[in-house]
């Protein structure tokens, strides 16, 4: 993995360059549990990837270029493609890139783990809404 910037980039700052050839961008919070999805598979396959934490509080305005939604993760490739959504990102990973596939063939065993996914989304809400409870 390359270099993970210490803080998050926020309102004003420039958005970052282009990707260099040979890496993906992870556009990122650190607390965020749908980035550790994406994580999770950058590094069960090994891909050479950088971070760029955002600070969600205080959006930079370019974040909504690379994800109309404004939200992360967001994957950017060197050829300036983006992926958002992290099911989505999990899948482009296991697709695009060679090694072990994560995701199994069997039509079936594939529907399950999307199923598995689903109930570990709702708990994730459930995370993120007792996070930004009130102190
Ligand atoms: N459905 C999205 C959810 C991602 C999400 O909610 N990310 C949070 C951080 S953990 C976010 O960017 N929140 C900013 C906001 O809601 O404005 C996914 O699976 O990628």
């Amino acid at each position: 993995m390359a270099g993970e910037h210490s803080r998050s980039l926020g309102k004003g700052s420039t958005a970052p360059g282009a990707v260099p050839e040979g890496l993906i961008r992870l556009y990122s919070m650190r607390f965020c549990p749908f980035a550790q999805r994406t994580r999770l598979v950058l590094r069960a396959k090994g891909i050479s990837y950088e971070v760029i934490n955002i600070n969600l509080k205080n959006k930079p305005d370019w974040l909504f270029e690379k994800n109309p939604f404004g939200i992360v993760p967001i994957l950017e490739t060197c050829k300036g493609q983006l992926i958002y959504e992290s099911p989505i990102t999990c899948d482009y990973l296991d697709e695009a890139f060679p090694g072990k596939k994560l995701m199994p063939s069997d039509p079936y065993e594939r529907a399950f783990q999307k199923m598995v996914l689903e109930h570990f989304s709702k708990v994730l809400c459930d995370q993120g809404r007792v996070c930004s409870l009130p102190h």
